[in-house]
């Protein structure tokens, strides 16, 4: 029941708009050149990129205020020179700033699904097997989800008793005041009225806390601009003294998947084996593909691996080649091309079957060669 719900509510939101001149990526920074640092001062403040001279910093933007005991703690992207830094260094350098408290990659980010397996390209000989591993498969997804924009409010500078949604300033729908401790997800989440919560008229909230909404599915690429580009908005919005965006997860949306191919069943043979089983039985992820060569030829595996919207694929091109065993003891080696190159020199005999299997490159001849091709073989270098 919960499941469905979250569908019902993740499909309502996905046909909120936004109506903000969003950036569309104008702002600088994207998934290659920006890092996310944590700041924390004493008082308000507007930062600059002279604030980071560590890193020769070329923009700032504001991803997020908070404001407790402790201070101000601002969440800053800061665009770096990537003709200097990469952002490695670039974490490391600006970790020396004394008021950063945490430098990690951008969450922010738009992360391309990442889908690597344990090889792009391999031989084997007939008879032979091998297997593809999934060895890496991320996707933005599968981690984050944000959707809106919970932001704090100063009495003094707002009158909230006659407070409406175009009170601040900006006009994102629907506003919803904080009358709880509850959050932006337990407020949906335990909520069966969706459409009702999401439309809540604005109200007085006794912490002066509320939720904007943003948008929809996931962040990435320009929703992520989006919605940073929301939230300076709200931050500079008449009496906003804290904001940051909020993200829920969605369990009805998380379900990977994935689908192996072969297109030359002739020349290679398939079988899946383990993997998880996740949401059905019969839907496994991480599976290995062994692959077992039948004949002469080129034969393409493919995985194509999806997390709810993200997906990626990847593809292992496996060169079968002849057995080559030409002494029988089950390997392909040197001493098989050693009977090719005498075979090819008219120092020794071959049976039309050991000829069969010595017959590397298809041309029913063996000569010098196919005992090429053995010795690359064994040397790995196919
Ligand atoms: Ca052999
Ligand atoms: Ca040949």
């Amino acid at each position: 029941m919960k499941r469905l719900l979250m569908c019902l509510i993740a499909l309502i939101m996905s046909l909120c708009t936004v109506s903000v001149s969003a950036a569309e990526g104008g702002m600088g920074w994207d998934g290659e050149n920006s890092i996310l640092v944590t700041v924390t001062v004493d008082a308000d403040k507007d930062f600059a990129p002279e604030d980071f001279s560590e890193i020769d910093c070329i923009g700032v933007t504001v991803a997020g205020k908070k404001i407790d005991d402790n201070g101000y703690t601002y969440d800053l992207i800061l665009q770096i020179d990537t003709e200097k830094y990469d952002l490695i260094e670039a974490l490391e350098a600006v970790s020396e700033n004394p008021v950063v408290t945490k430098a990690i990659r951008n969450v922010y980010d738009y992360l391309d699904p990442i889908l690597v397996l344990s090889s792009t390209e391999h031989t084997i000989r007939i008879g032979e097997s091998y297997n593809v591993d999934i060895v890496l498969f991320d996707t933005y997804n599968s981690n984050h989800f944000y959707y809106g924009i919970a932001f704090t409010v100063d009495p003094e500078k707002v009158d909230l008793s006659a407070a409406d949604e175009n009170t601040f300033g900006f006009d994102f729908i629907p506003v919803m005041a904080e009358c709880s401790n509850r959050d932006l997800y337990d407020a949906l989440y335990s909520g069966y009225d969706a459409a009702g919560l999401l439309g809540e008229k604005f109200g007085v909230s006794p912490i002066n806390r509320y939720y904007t909404m943003v948008s929809e599915f996931g962040v990435g690429g320009e929703d992520a601009y989006r919605i940073i580009e929301a939230l300076n908005g709200v931050l500079y919005s008449n009496g906003v003294i804290a904001a940051e965006p909020v993200h829920m997860e969605f369990p009805c949306a998380r379900m990977p998947s994935e689908q192996w191919t072969i297109n030359e069943p002739a020349v290679a043979e398939m079988t899946l084996s383990g993997g998880s089983p996740v949401g059905i039985p019969e839907n496994l992820i991480g599976q290995t593909a062994t692959v077992k060569g039948l004949s002469i030829g080129k034969a393409t595996v493919r995985l194509s691996a999806n997390d709810n919207s993200q997906g990626a694929s990847a593809t292992c091109e496996i060169n079968v080649i002849n057995s080559g065993d030409a002494n029988g003891d089950g390997y392909l080696d040197n001493l098989d091309a050693a009977l090719v190159l005498k075979y090819d020199a008219g120092l020794n005999e071959m049976t039309d079957e050991i000829q069969g299997v010595s017959d590397m490159n298809g041309d029913s001849i063996v000569d010098n060669l196919d005992a090429v091709i053995m010795l690359k073989y064994d040397a790995g270098l196919l």
